[in-house]
């Protein structure tokens, strides 16, 4: 259904006239229990979302929103295993993967929590073996270094998970191999020893080219040091898809081969075997930790009134900038620094479930969808983005993420990330007008000729909204809570905009198209399907 035809949104479109410009400043100034009123704390995150352009009246309209959209429905149909993915007509039930209830999940009659549990059985055996020395590679020596190999949803949440954990880490060094550009595996390798290196080849369909050209590279790596003995493959490739057939044709053991379910997409899928390099990084019961925070993400969703409700509000406040006030980016600005991951697979999570434009039953879009997400870590972004954020043209609401307690941290620098996370978000909402220059230029005895002309450059105009998220620690069950959180921010958008939030028919585009011209690039067929422009890229390519 069409959101901009419902109530609420036809009087939020009146509220952004009427109060969408109200500096903060004063929305502070004259409501002392503002910071109060706009916290939510769960599952171990706080939510301040006092720096926002809201008021009482914008809340409960982007609230009546959810409701006009028919939001509690559709979570329970997701939840519930229904074909949600409608496009690709299947279930959307990464939920499962983290249930830790006592009932039944089922997609198409059949309970999936079974097989769910005796593949996370199998993945955490083996695990454990590989961690505790008993995996063997061809000489007899244990493993010291696990390489991913994947792309997009195979990669990017085990790696981000690896990185945000790395305090935790007690097994193998794991590292990640995904682009195609070859400088990525040789320099990966250069440093690893075949005989103690273990790769997970990770491809939900075992068809991304990128993935299995840098698993033929790796497997010949292995091959070469081992004289082309075939039987050393078994002890240093395992697979995790859930495509048993190209698994095997690839030369992988079906026994060395983690299974997962149509109905975990890509970028939902760290839950899932595809989180092997993190429970080899961390231990099962590291892991089961980060599945424990995700669910308690889970229930709160399902439970938690809206107006208490984390990814409802995170959603509702992305809906509001960006379809009532002109929005068209978000800023995710972790200030942890094994976050620094974090932003590039929000980015995925995020742009590829709503950078959409028609509605779930095809019907063209008019209104604004999913915003371009980007970022890098808060602290380093201070030294660099910020500027655009605070004087630039643009508005552009950020998400300051920070949390409190993490291992190993020395004490000073905490205290000054801390302090840089929370002036940051206090500048953007205060600003500094024109007398405010001026007095500071006065005082640091500036001559009063020259301020009028540099106080412009020195203004800032403020009201720039900011979400702050204080994870009590960082440890594997909050980053949990955190990751499921966004899940469902974009899950409740994807809601209200009416988009099919589990499909990604750009990245098969992407997947087409790259095979074709690969044809053309290896002289197996001509280019002339092609455009002018990229027949002449392809001719100088093949240097002609
Ligand atoms: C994720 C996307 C995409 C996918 C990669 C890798 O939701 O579909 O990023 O994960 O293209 O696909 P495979 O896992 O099938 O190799």
């Amino acid at each position: 259904m069409n959101p901009t035809l419902t109530t609420p949104w036809q009087n939020l479109s009146s509220l952004a006239v009427e109060t969408g410009n109200v500096h903060m400043r004063q929305l502070f100034e004259v409501d002392a229990q503002r910071a109060e009123r706009y916290h939510v704390k769960a599952c171990g995150i706080l939510l301040d979302y006092s720096k926002n352009r809201i008021n009482d009246d914008v809340m409960s309209q982007l609230l009546a929103l959810t409701d006009a959209c028919k939001l509690a429905v559709q979570r329970d149909a997701m939840f519930g295993g229904e074909n949600f993915n409608n496009t690709e007509d299947r279930a959307v039930l990464h939920t499962a993967l983290r249930y830790q209830g006592k009932g039944e999940i089922r997609v198409a009659g059949q309970d999936v929590l079974p097989e769910v549990r005796a593949v996370r059985e199998r993945c955490y055996a083996f695990a454990r073996c590989v961690r505790n020395g008993e995996w063997k590679g061809f000489d007899g020596q244990s493993i010291s270094d696990v390489v991913n190999i994947g792309i997009g949803g195979s990669d990017l949440g085990p790696l981000m998970v690896c990185e945000a954990l790395k305090p935790f880490a007690s097994g193998p060094r794991v590292h990640f191999v995904s682009n195609v550009d070859s400088a990525h595996i040789v320099a990966t390798l250069k440093h690893l020893n075949p005989a103690t290196t273990l790769f997970v080849i990770a491809s939900k369909t075992f068809t991304t080219i990128e993935t299995l050209t840098n698993a033929r590279s790796a497997r010949q790596w292995l091959l070469d040091a081992v004289g082309g003995d075939e039987s050393a493959v078994a002890r240093h490739f395992v697979a995790v898809s859930t495509n048993r057939e190209k698994v095997t044709a690839f030369g992988i053991d079906a026994n060395n081969m983690f299974g997962f379910w149509d109905w975990v997409g890509g970028r939902y899928s760290l839950w899932s075997a595809i989180g092997l390099p993190v429970m080899l990084a961390i231990g099962p019961e590291n892991f089961d930790e980060l599945l424990v925070g995700a669910y308690e993400m889970d229930v709160h969703f399902r439970t938690a009134p809206s107006a208490e409700n984390l990814p409802v509000l995170l959603a509702l406040l992305g809906v509001w900038y960006v379809n009532f006030l002109g929005a068209r980016s978000h800023v995710i600005a972790p200030y942890n620094q094994t976050l620094h991951r974090l932003p590039a697979f929000l980015q995925q999570l995020d742009m590829e479930s709503n950078g959409k434009g028609v509605r779930r039953d095809g019907e063209r879009i008019a209104y604004a969808t999913g915003p371009v997400i980007w970022g890098e870590p808060g602290i380093n972004g201070q030294h660099a983005y910020f500027q655009l954020l605070h004087q630039g043209t643009a508005l552009i609401p950020v998400d300051f993420i920070l949390a409190l307690q993490q291992a190993g941290t020395l004490p000073n620098h905490q205290r000054t990330l801390a302090a840089s996370c929370f002036a940051q978000s206090a500048a953007l909402m205060r600003g500094k007008d024109a007398d405010e220059v001026r007095a500071e230029l006065t005082a640091r005895g500036m001559p009063e000729l020259d301020i009028p002309a540099a106080i412009p450059h020195r203004v800032f105009s403020g009201n720039r909204p900011s979400n702050t998220l204080l994870l009590d620690e960082l440890s594997p069950r909050s980053l949990g809570s955190l990751i499921a959180l966004y899940e469902h921010k974009v899950f409740v958008q994807g809601v209200i905009w009416d988009v099919n939030s589990f499909d990604q028919w750009g990245v098969e585009l992407g997947k087409q198209l790259a095979s074709g011209i690969e044809k053309v690039l290896a002289g197996e067929t001509d280019a002339s399907a092609y455009d002018a422009s990229t027949r002449s890229l392809i001719e100088l390519a093949l240097g002609r």
